[in-house]
């Protein structure tokens, strides 16, 4: 797969808070388009398990609901990317900084399509994930506590900033997922080449 240079993938990158139904509503949307889901959290959680050289920053940082170095979950994301014959991805819970954005986009020599934002109330998400039981090391009151303000302080400006390039599509994460569901499927229908 060619990334740099011409015409690359599509590309949507999924955004929102913790717990606010990215990777939930990223399986909907890979079963009705067909698009590659990449999960930069579950890949950072991939190279803790598999022992890599930066396992334990990553678990460290994962644990404080901090940002990893934007060259590690590029270099994963990238890896993903080229090693796929797919031509469309989502790429969910990245990017979480204007670094991480600007890091992609150097590297990557490419800008998302669309952006879709889950919008969903604090309480909410954090009741989400404190519900979720799936031994997840920062599914705790506190680390939940600080990954929203890492979210506020610095994914806030990645979303303003699509906002402004008139990419942003904003769902009101709020409701059943069917409900989500189908204003994001609203998003896609008007777009129609992810579906050919
Ligand atoms: N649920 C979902 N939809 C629901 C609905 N409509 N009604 C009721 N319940 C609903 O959903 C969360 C829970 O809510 C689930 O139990 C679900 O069944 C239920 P989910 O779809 O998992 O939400 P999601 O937004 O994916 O939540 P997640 O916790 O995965 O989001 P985060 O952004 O916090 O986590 P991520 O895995 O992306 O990142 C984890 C950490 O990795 C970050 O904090 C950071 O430290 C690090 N990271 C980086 O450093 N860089 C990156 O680029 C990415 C991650
Ligand atoms: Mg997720």
């Amino acid at each position: 797969m060619q990334v740099k240079g011409g015409k690359g993938p599509f590309i949507c990158f999924v955004l929102g808070g913790p717990g606010s139904g990215k990777g939930t509503q990223c399986a909907k949307i890979v079963k009705n388009y067909g698009l590659t889901h990449l999960s930069a959290g579950e890949l950072l959680r991939r190279e803790i398990a598999s022992n890599s050289e930066y396992g334990t920053t990553i678990l460290n940082t994962i644990k404080e609901g901090k940002i990893v170095p934007s060259e590690v979950t590029v270099s994963l994301i990238q890896k993903e990317m080229e090693s796929s014959d797919s031509k469309k991805f989502l790429i969910d819970g990245f990017p979480r900084s204007e670094e991480n954005r600007a890091a992609f986009e150097r590297i990557m020599g490419a800008e998302p399509d669309i952006v879709l934002f889950f919008d969903c109330p604090e309480e909410e998400m954090v009741n989400r994930v404190l519900n979720r039981n799936e031994g997840r090391v920062d599914d705790n009151i506190d680390t939940v506590r600080k990954r929203l303000q890492v979210f506020k302080a610095l994914n806030l400006p990645v979303i303003n900033y699509y906002a402004r390039r008139g990419k942003l599509y904003t769902i009101n994460a709020v409701g059943t997922v069917d409900e989500i569901f189908e204003q994001v499927r609203a998003v896609f229908a008007a777009l129609k080449l992810v579906t050919e």
